[in-house]
């Protein structure tokens, strides 16, 4: 029989960071309520959770790199939405945000969840964000409990 490691899903006496842009607020406190919802719903302390606000996406990778580097949560949440406009501008906001967490969370070894919209449009966004296609902030919440888990499970295993 193959060993199979999986990640649970209690938040019990597991630490969290959420950083939560206030760029497109209206969509990111959805995001936030999300998250949030899944962290107490899966029996995480609220005295164990820092939330970090941000200007906009594009400065979440460094505050994502520099909580990692600090290595005092189990898992980080980063939750943003980038809305194409008429400009690149999105494609570089978007793509820096979705590279920078990557790298943060690889060169840490923290998990870093990605909760970052980057949608067409306003109406797509709030989709996502608690609306029909369900809430992006609660599914990387629910991400980062499993993936702090499986993080444990692989250092007991080592
Ligand atoms: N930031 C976002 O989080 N979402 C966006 O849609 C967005 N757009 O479209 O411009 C955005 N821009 C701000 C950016 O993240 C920085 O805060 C800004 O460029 C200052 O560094």
């Amino acid at each position: 029989m193959p060993k199979i490691l999986e990640g649970g899903l209690s938040a019990d006496g597991l630490k969290f960071a959420i950083i939560v842009s206030r760029f497109n607020s209206f969509v990111t406190e959805r995001l936030l309520a999300g998250a949030l919802d899944a962290l107490t719903r899966s029996g995480a302390s609220m005295e164990h959770l820092e939330i970090v606000k941000t200007p906009g996406s594009w400065e979440i990778p460094l505050v994502a790199a520099a909580l990692a580097r600090q290595k005092r949560h189990d898992a980080i949440i980063c939750l943003s939405a980038v809305i194409r406009g008429d400009t690149p501008h999105f494609d570089y906001v978007a793509g820096q945000a979705a590279a920078g967490i990557a790298k943060a969370s690889s060169q840490s070894g923290i998990p870093v969840a990605f909760g970052v919209l980057t949608t067409n449009t306003f109406e797509q966004a709030i989709d996502r964000a608690g609306g029909k296609s369900g809430n992006k902030g609660f599914d990387a919440a629910m991400t980062a409990i499993e993936m702090a888990n499986l993080m444990r499970l692989l250092r007991q295993d080592a």
